[in-house]
């Protein structure tokens, strides 16, 4: 009997961890080490560094900035090819980190300081949701996309969970 309650006990555990690892949610710091700043060459820092990743429904966007003299404000398609604020979404974030948690769709972010975004600090995403009729079609590349893709920390800490039990069983049983 007590066997059983073990069994299920880290059969429950195994499961949990499964879970933790495919649902893991990603942390995308905005620019990495050159973080919110007017960028040297203009727009394409940002662009090409959105370009390098996979943005998810819930995963968070940080962006690391001097308050001082940034912002970030997320506002409309229209109002970040022309820089304003036209058509805000949301408060504008003065404090470092501002941290948004993605929902599906486009968003595009400004630095609230004008000048700066018409100089290129603007960030646009795409983010692939779990709800777009395309993900239903397991050939379409959207389907692809919404694969969990597990942060190499998340992987290091389910493996730790992993072994810890593992002990644990070996222990026990
Ligand atoms: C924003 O996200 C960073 C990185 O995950 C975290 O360290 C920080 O505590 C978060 N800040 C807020 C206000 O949630
Ligand atoms: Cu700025």
């Amino acid at each position: 009997m007590e066997k059983i309650i073990h069994m299920v006990v880290f059969g429950a555990l195994f499961v949990a961890i499964l879970l933790q690892v495919t649902t893991a949610q990603t942390v995308h710091v905005v620019g990495e080490d050159t973080a919110w700043i007017i960028p040297l060459n203009g727009p394409t820092a940002y662009e090409s560094w959105a370009s390098d990743r996979t943005f998810k429904v819930g995963d968070t966007l940080v962006f690391n900035f001097n308050a001082l003299n940034h912002g970030v404000q997320e506002v409309s398609r229209a109002s970040f090819e022309g820089c304003n604020m036209d058509n805000a979404i949301g408060e504008a974030l003065m404090t470092s980190p501002a941290n948004f948690t993605l929902t599906p769709g486009e968003h595009y972010y400004i630095c609230t300081d004008i000048k700066h975004c018409e100089a290129g600090q603007r960030l646009a995403i795409t983010v692939a949701g779990t709800d777009t009729p395309e993900a239903s079609d397991p050939t379409s590349s959207t389907a692809i996309d919404t694969i969990p893709q597990p942060s190499s920390s998340t992987i290091m800490f389910a493996s730790f969970l992993l072994t810890l039990s593992s002990i644990a069983l070996a222990t026990f049983l």
